[in-house]
């Protein structure tokens, strides 16, 4: 089926004030002919979310957060629900990046429960699956794949509102990249166990990859069968790195 692929930044621990030239650098870009053919999000930390919801308001560049908590309001010192994210104007939340999994122990539970509140307040869930290097060493890259989207995906997600994207681990910041190969038989994988799982919703829904895209090597990467998109770390955070990913499409 055809689907309007995706390119997503995710700005992590990064972006002052003096970023959001950057944040409107990017709203320009996207704007245009490009927006027909490829759909564009751009998660900046929270501090920055209210004022990139503005920058980019007549853009179609949408703002997203990178994390939420799985309950609108209450004593939860230091977290953002995703109704307040909904409030701010945004259109998206990543749940369960590999940084969160690994960094404060998130659960596929957990990460399923985020999700959820997300589609509850009306964000779309872009929800990270991925294996690690140990995973990878000892053959158990498709079961944990299988694991997490078993997991983390919550019952009623549909094509519209959530989005998976797979991370191999050892690849996010480091500069590896899988083999088109690799990233073949993972999105192959992943289309499948979807589709057994949410049936139609399953095989329309978005799964984008993650973990060292750049310029140079996003037009290998989308042209993969079930790479609907990219989640781009790194390269996202300077406008014209980001903006040239879209040269791929
Ligand atoms: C993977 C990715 C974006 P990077 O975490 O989520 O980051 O492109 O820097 O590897």
């Amino acid at each position: 089926p055809d689907v309007r692929p995706l390119v997503a930044g995710n700005w992590k621990m990064n972006g002052l004030r003096a970023a959001l030239d950057e944040i409107k650098q990017i709203a320009d870009g996207v704007d245009g002919s490009l927006s027909e053919k490829v759909e564009t999000v751009l998660c900046p930390p929270s501090t920055l979310l209210y004022v990139a919801t503005a920058l980019a308001e007549d853009s179609p560049l949408q703002i997203g957060a990178q994390d939420c908590h799985h309950h609108n309001s209450g004593a939860y010192t230091g977290d953002i629900s995703a109704e307040m994210i909904a409030d701010l104007f945004a259109s998206h939340v990543i749940v369960g990046h590999s940084e969160r999994r690994k960094d404060h122990a998130e659960s596929d539970a957990l990460v399923c429960a985020k999700a959820e509140a997300a589609l509850n307040v009306g964000l779309q869930a872009i929800i990270c699956v991925g294996e690690t290097q140990a995973e990878r060493d000892d053959g158990q890259t498709l079961e944990v794949l299988a694991r997490q989207i078993e997991g983390s995906v919550p019952e009623g997600a549909r094509a519209e509102n959530t989005i998976i994207a797979y991370e191999p681990v050892w690849a996010i910041g480091t500069g590896l990249t899988p083999t088109t190969g690799d990233i073949a038989i993972a999105h192959e994988f992943l289309r499948a166990r979807l589709k057994e799982r949410l049936g139609d919703e399953g095989a329309r829904m978005r799964i984008l990859y993650g973990g060292s895209v750049k310029p140079s090597n996003a037009r290998e990467i989308v042209a993969i069968a079930h790479v609907d998109g990219v989640l781009v770390g790194g390269a996202s955070l300077k406008a014209t790195d980001f903006l040239a990913i879209f040269g791929a499409y």
